[in-house]
């Protein structure tokens, strides 16, 4: 578990250039996981201990079943930084590794969405960064 002032400093980070779904404004009604998606792409970096400002920063393909915050799905592909969930391993893998990961979205959770698990794709595996909508 990341000490609390490193997750402060991650997760803001970690949602630039994405839309974060609105937190629940009811506190009763527990984050529930809205979606789980297997989302191809490449690593361009890791989170580094001591350095509060790393992240895992992957350049995904696009993601059909991402929900936004209004509903509406989808997120094209782009460079972005991952809170990582609290058993993910991250140990063997490297920047431009090309991988497979599944990310959980929890609208209304202090992380709102995280990569649960990772693993290598053949180096040759073609992405595709194409916008397909
Ligand atoms: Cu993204």
């Amino acid at each position: 578990m990341l000490p609390r002032t490193l997750l402060a400093l991650i997760i803001p980070a970690a949602l630039i250039g994405c839309d974060r779904p609105a937190p629940s404004t009811n506190p009763a009604v527990a984050p529930v996981v809205v979606a789980i998606l297997t989302v191809h792409g490449r690593i361009e970096s890791l989170p580094e201990k001591d350095n509060p400002a790393s992240s895992l920063t992957i350049y995904h393909e696009d993601i059909p079943g991402w929900v936004r915050g209004d509903g509406t799905k989808g997120m094209r592909s782009m460079p972005m930084a991952f809170p990582v969930g609290a058993n993910l391993n991250l140990e063997g893998f490297a920047i431009d590794d090309n991988v497979e990961f599944v990310i959980e979205q929890i609208p209304g959770d202090p992380i709102p969405y995280r990569v649960v698990r990772i693993r290598k794709l053949a180096a040759d595996h073609k992405l595709d960064f194409t916008h397909k909508y």
